[in-house]
């Protein structure tokens, strides 16, 4: 009900007269005129705003969700930078928090839906009518990929319980997954080339980039409220799936029992929720999600460390010098290999 109100509001501020659409329009336009732009990674251009390169059609969709949005006080917020495992955090979420009501083995949604239908970003869940009743669960599950100081007011307020799940993948690895879901995920985007790509990432010029502000942010939010952010990392979760679903779980106030434990629920959740069963599953290999991204592209090779079949040793030097530079002495390290 509360979704439909909110949905009601945001349409209500954007579409209540043909007059006013227009003003938002031209306000709209006018404000991305005045930001830094550059070409982006795919046929859109990306525009820095807020800090942060966004194409202009996500822009509009983000200010409505900062400017409508109200937290709840059990909501669960996944975050992400793109292709550091936002896939992945969305079936684990999903399958953690809703097992009471679906079991690995029978007709779970994943068997049938893409984990991002099952867990919508935040924009498309409360302007997507269809992807609003999957959020009308208590408590509600959404992700975003927003930095976190662009995040909506309600959901970093302190009064507010909405717990926020950070997920971080070393920016190598990251890069090296952006560079293939942009260049062969789409048949209606340009290729870009990869020494083009990795001087945009190197430069922060990635969508809801630039990388180190997003990892920094959130990782600095997870050392003064650690109640408040939970940050795992990709390579983490690879090397020991159950010890680290077991952080999620407790953090997101479901704890696994001892019983289902002993009753082998964890692995029963990771094996659900690995690539190799997921990329199986007919849903993902054939469905579409977006307007021209395969739900294929989504699930590649899922690996740590993949990287090292395509930087060049001067792209690691200067990757790694940015890394230096932009991060150093906050104590987030990587991990490049397992
Ligand atoms: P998104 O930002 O478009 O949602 P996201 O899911 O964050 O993408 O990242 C995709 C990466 O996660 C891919 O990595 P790769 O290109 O290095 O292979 C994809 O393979 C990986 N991935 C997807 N599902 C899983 C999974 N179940 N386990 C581990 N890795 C996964």
């Amino acid at each position: 009900m509360e979704n439909d109100q909110t949905r009601a509001t945001i349409t209500t501020a954007t579409t209540s007269s043909s007059s006013k659409e227009a003003d938002h329009d031209d306000c709209h336009d006018l404000l991305i005129a005045s930001l830094p732009k550059e070409k982006g990674w795919s046929s859109h251009q990306l525009y820095l705003y807020q800090g942060f390169w966004c194409p202009s059609v996500l822009i509009r969709e983000e200010m409505a969700v900062h400017q409508h949005f109200q937290a709840r006080q059990n909501d669960i917020a996944l975050a992400t930078n793109p292709k550091s495992g936002t896939t992945w955090l969305k079936a684990l979420a999903f399958s953690i928090l809703r097992r009471q009501h679906y079991t690995p083995s029978q007709n779970h949604p994943l068997l049938t839906s893409n984990p991002h239908t099952l867990v919508p970003f935040l924009f498309q869940g409360f302007l997507d009518q269809d992807l609003t009743s999957n959020i009308a669960h208590s408590p509600r599950l959404f992700s975003t990929h927003l930095p976190y100081h662009a995040l909506p007011p309600s959901i970093k307020s302190c009064a507010i319980g909405c717990r926020i799940v950070y997920l971080c993948r070393n920016p190598y690895d990251t890069f090296i997954s952006a560079w293939h879901f942009f260049t062969k995920a789409s048949d209606s985007l340009e290729p870009l080339s990869l020494n083009d790509a990795f001087d945009m990432y190197i430069r922060g010029v990635f969508g809801y980039g630039p990388f180190w502000v997003h990892m920094l942010g959130y990782w600095k939010e997870s050392l003064e409220r650690p109640q408040k952010v939970l940050f795992l990392k990709y390579e983490d979760l690879k090397d020991n799936p159950i010890l680290h679903m077991k952080r999620l779980a407790e953090f997101i106030g479901v704890p696994f029992s001892i019983e289902e434990e002993k009753e082998g629920l964890i692995e029963e959740i990771s094996r659900l929720c690995s690539i190799n069963n997921l990329r199986e599953l007919d849903v993902n290999k054939t469905g579409k999600f977006g307007s021209h991204f395969e739900n294929k592209a989504l699930f590649r090779k899922g690996e740590v460390g993949d990287w090292v079949n395509y930087l060049t040793p001067e792209m690691v030097e200067r990757l790694d010098k940015v890394i230096q530079e932009k991060m150093d002495g906050f104590g987030l390290t990587f991990k490049t290999s397992l």
